[in-house]
């Protein structure tokens, strides 16, 4: 059987993308890895060859298009239990889907004013209240899990949730925004890992620029 494909957008800015990506590259789940950059001016129209949404992140394997990026790590995750991407333990698997899911439905102030950028060199933001109470609540939630779990991911074990929080760590780094010394030191973890520096080497040399998402 092939591996499936994964489409991806640009690795700079992609944020969706990355996580599926990260996910499977960290668990050594094999993939083909398909980039089509973003055309904004365009609306993207290559996204249509291969997409339902016209959006990225898409999965085919075996035939079957998958779109959505929590969908996508579901697949995978279900296909391959010994990945750990699901926990294995049930209360640590509600919790990983917990947090998956509040990172789909919320943050939007974080996600707008600062959209994830991996050249962007390091420096602040005029910071709103609803930019600052997203950072907050996220730092709340990481700081329960790491507690509960002992670390060193958020579950304990590399899981789901690391791959859906993934661009907040960037986002919370590049933007300069206040973290605790555990915040910190669990984002220092997430760069340093293989997959994170590999998508991030990628994303730095690509020469293409979107100018709305150069906050
Ligand atoms: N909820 C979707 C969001 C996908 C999404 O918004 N992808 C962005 C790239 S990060 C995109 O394709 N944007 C292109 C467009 O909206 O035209 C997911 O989780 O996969």
């Amino acid at each position: 059987m092939p591996d499936p494909i994964l489409y991806i957008g640009n690795k700079n800015y992609s944020s969706w993308s990355f996580r599926p990506w990260i996910g499977m590259r960290v668990t050594g789940i094999a993939f083909e890895e398909q980039l089509v950059p973003f055309d904004m001016d365009a609306g993207n129209p290559a996204f249509n060859q291969f997409s339902p949404t016209g959006k990225v992140p898409v999965l085919v394997d075996e035939g079957q298009t998958i779109w959505e990026s929590l969908a996508i790590l579901d697949h995978v995750a279900r296909k391959h239990p010994a990945s750990g991407l699901w926990p294995d333990d049930q209360r640590l698997r509600s919790q990983a889907m917990a947090m998956s899911a509040e990172m789909m439905s919320s943050f939007g102030a974080l996600r707008s004013a600062c959209p994830m950028n991996m050249r962007r060199p390091r420096s602040p933001i005029a910071a709103s209240d609803a930019l600052m109470a997203d950072a907050t609540r996220v730092q709340t939630l990481w700081e329960d899990a790491l507690a509960d779990s002992g670390g060193p991911f958020l579950l304990g074990a590399f899981s789901i949730a690391d791959a859906m929080f993934a661009p907040v760590v960037n986002r919370l780094d590049v933007y300069a925004l206040p973290v605790s010394g555990a915040c910190a030191d669990y984002m220092a973890r997430m760069q340093s890992l293989p997959a994170w520096q590999e998508w991030e080497t990628a994303g730095r040399a690509e020469p293409w620029v979107v100018a709305q998402d150069e906050a």
